[in-house]
C-alpha cells in the first residue's frame, strides 16, 4: 500500500509546529513517546463493549488484561478503590457522572464558566445546562472561589450535586468546606480535577478524594497521558436515592457509574487509548513524576512573579498550581488580539474571560497561561523570565509585524535547546 503522504505530511508539519513553538495552553502537554506508540497499536481493531470479564464480544481476553492493568495502576496513582478508564474524554466522563447521579431537571451547583468553570459544569450551551437545572457560584473580587456564596446557594436551593473544579482557576480548593455544606443538605460532591490532576497525584495540592464522593479527570493535561477521561471513587457507597437494579437490589455508586459510561453514554471502549493510559499511569507512579510536578509549580510561580514585575494583573495575584489568568485591561489589548498576535510569534495560549469581564467570550479581557507543556520540554524557573520577555515584547508591539516576525525567529532558536521527540527524526 502507498503511504498516505497527504496525511503524514500534515502530521509532520504539526510536529514541526510543536517543536518550534512555546506551548502555553494550560490544558496541553507532551506525552512520552511510549504513550504515543501505545496509541498507534492493534487494540484499535478490537470491539470490547462491556467491562473486563463481562464483554459482549469474543476475543477480549487480552484487552481485558490491558484494561485491568490501566485500572490497577490508576487506583494506585490516586489511592482509589474503584476506577473506570473508558471515558473517551473529560466531557464524556462528566456526562456519565451526571447520568449516574442526576435525573433531567434536577438541580446542581457548579463554578460559573465566566468565572473559570467548565462547559460541562452547567453552561447553557452544553448538555449539562440543557438537561439539568444548573446553578452557579463564582469568585470574589479577589479572584478566589466565593465559598460563602456557594454555601448560601447550596442551603437555599438544595442541589443534588455540587461540582468543584475549574478550567481557568489558579488556586487550590477547600474540598473539606464544600463537603461540609453538602453533608448539611444531602448533596453529592463531584470534583472535576482535569486540570491539576497530575499535581494532586503527587500530593502537591489538596487531596479531593477523601472529601468528594466522585472524582473525574482528563488524562492528557497535567497527567501527561493520551487524550481521554477517567472516573474514580476512593470509597464506594450505596446510592442515597434508592436507585435499584432489575432484581430490586440497591446499586452502589460504582455500579451506577459503570452503567452510565457503558451502555449509558458510550459504546465500544478505545482499548488502544486505554493501553496508552496504562503506560501514562505507569509513568506517573515513577519517582521522576514528583520532580516534574514540583517543577511545574516552581515554573508557574516564577512566571507569575515575572509577569507581575512587568505590570501584568494576575487574577487572585498569583498561582498555586500550573496556570495563571491574566487580566489585560491595564495593557490595552483584548484577549483575542493577544492570542492572535502571540500565535504569529509561535507562542500559543488562549484568550479567556476574566471574572466580571465586560467583553464577550469571543473577545475577552484576558489570557490563560499554563506551564505543564514547557516544563515537559525541560524549562526551569530561569527560562520563565525569557518566555515572559517574549510575551511582553509581542503584546506591547502588537501591530508591529516586523518585530513580531523577529520574535518568532528568536522563539524558534530558543526552543532548539528543548528537543521534542528527537527519536522521530
Ligand atoms: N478545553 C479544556 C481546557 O482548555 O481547559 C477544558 O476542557
Amino acid at each position: 500500500m502507498q503511504k498516505d503522504t497527504q496525511v503524514f505530511d500534515l502530521i509532520n508539519r504539526e510536529l514541526d509546529r510543536q517543536r518550534h513553538g512555546i506551548e502555553l495552553i494550560a490544558s496541553e502537554n507532551f506525552t512520552s513517546l511510549q504513550v504515543m506508540q501505545a496509541m498507534g497499536t492493534v487494540p484499535t481493531n478490537k470491539y470490547a463493549e462491556g467491562y473486563p470479564g463481562k464483554r459482549y464480544y469474543g476475543g477480549c481476553e487480552i484487552v481485558d488484561e490491558i484494561e485491568n492493568l490501566a485500572i490497577d495502576r490508576l487506583k494506585k496513582v490516586f489511592n482509589c478503590s474503584w476506577a473506570n478508564v473508558q471515558p473517551h474524554s473529560g466531557a464524556s466522563a462528566n456526562a456519565a457522572v451526571f447520568l449516574a447521579v442526576m435525573k433531567p431537571g434536577e438541580k446542581f451547583l457548579g463554578l460559573d464558566l465566566s468565572m473559570g468553570g467548565h462547559l460541562t459544569h452547567g453552561s447553557p450551551a452544553n448538555f449539562s445546562g440543557k438537561t439539568y437545572h444548573a446553578l452557579h457560584y463564582g469568585v470574589t473580587a479577589d479572584g478566589i472561589v466565593d465559598y460563602e456564596q456557594l454555601e448560601a446557594k447550596a442551603r437555599a436551593e438544595k442541589p443534588k450535586m455540587i461540582i468543584c473544579g475549574a478550567s481557568a482557576y489558579s488556586r487550590d480548593w477547600d474540598y473539606q468546606r464544600i463537603r461540609a455544606v453538602a453533608d448539611e443538605i444531602g448533596a453529592v460532591v463531584f470534583a472535576d480535577i482535569a486540570h491539576p490532576a497530575g499535581l494532586i497525584a503527587k500530593g502537591l495540592l489538596n487531596d479531593p478524594f477523601d472529601h468528594c464522593h466522585i472524582v473525574s479527570s482528563t488524562t492528557h493535561k497535567t497527567l501527561r497521558g493520551p487524550r481521554g477521561g477517567i472516573i474514580m471513587l476512593r470509597h464506594d457507597f450505596e446510592n442515597p436515592w434508592g436507585y435499584k437494579d432489575p432484581k430490586g437490589n440497591p446499586r452502589t455508586m460504582s455500579q451506577l457509574l459503570d452503567l452510565a459510561v457503558f451502555p449509558g453514554s458510550q459504546g465500544g471502549p478505545l482499548e488502544h487509548v486505554i493501553a496508552a493510559k496504562a503506560v501514562a499511569f505507569g509513568e506517573i507512579l515513577e519517582e521522576g513524576f514528583t520532580a516534574y510536578g514540583q517543577q511545574v509549580i516552581a515554573n508557574a510561580q516564577a512566571m507569575a512573579k515575572s509577569l507581575v514585575n512587568r505590570g501584568y494583573n494576575l487574577i487572585s495575584g498569583g498561582t498555586d498550581n500550573h496556570l495563571m489568568l491574566i487580566d489585560l485591561r491595564n495593557k490595552n489589548i483584548t484577549g483575542k488580539k493577544a492570542q492572535e498576535t502571540l500565535d504569529k510569534a509561535h507562542i500559543t495560549l488562549n484568550k479567556n474571560a476574566v471574572p466580571f469581564d465586560d467583553k464577550s467570550p469571543f473577545v475577552t479581557s484576558g489570557i490563560r497561561v499554563g506551564v505543564p507543556a514547557i516544563t515537559t520540554r525541560g524549562m526551569k524557573e530561569s527560562h520563565m523570565e525569557t518566555v515572559v520577555a517574549f510575551i511582553d515584547k509581542v503584546l506591547m508591539n502588537a501591530d508591529d509585524e516586523q518585530l513580531i516576525s523577529g520574535v518568532k525567529q528568536e522563539v524558534k532558536s530558543f526552543m532548539q535547546q528543548f528537543p521534542l521527540y528527537p527519536e522521530l527524526g
